[in-house]
């Protein structure tokens, strides 16, 4: 004779796996998350920002970051800092991994989005949508705040 126990523990399982399957948006994978996404407000006389957010990797598999597309700018690249002659310079990657189980940060100073040649000026609070596109094709919709160097923090 089972407990009432006993069968919770192993109905469980089938309760979470259903969760899993059940992706919240048809094109995008339930295992990658983006968090905390914003473009910065460009700066006085340019017409290129830089874009920051999380990944948040939750398969058992490592993802790879290999394009982006914004239709509010002509052209985005994927730019690491590296140390160079004892400069930090940017430059252009061809994919960034997540490892599995994992996370990666986008941030100043390090991997970030480079826009190029935006249609218009963002101004701070704007929303902006970027898609993330990692290997295999996979497209995830983000969608980003405008974020003014300027602006104080907030609390
Ligand atoms: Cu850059």
């Amino acid at each position: 004779m089972m407990s009432i126990r006993w069968m919770f523990r192993l109905l469980a399982p089938c309760f979470l796996t259903l969760g899993v399957l059940m992706p919240v948006q048809a094109q995008a994978p339930a295992s990658i998350e983006v968090v905390d996404a914003t473009v910065r407000v460009p700066l006085p006389g340019k017409n290129l920002t830089s874009a920051y957010f999380l990944l948040r990797n939750s398969s058992d598999k490592p993802m790879t970051l290999t394009g982006v597309k914004a239709a509010f700018a002509q052209r985005a690249e994927i730019h690491s800092h590296q140390m160079v002659d004892g400069m930090m310079r940017m430059r252009p990657v061809e994919s960034v991994t997540v490892p599995a189980q994992g996370t990666l940060r986008f941030k100043s100073g390090g991997h970030h989005v480079m826009l190029f040649d935006l249609d218009r000026r963002p101004r701070t609070g704007d929303p902006l949508h970027l898609t993330l596109i990692f290997d295999g094709g996979v497209e995830v919709p983000v969608k980003a705040f405008a974020v003014s160097v300027f602006d104080r923090p907030h609390h």
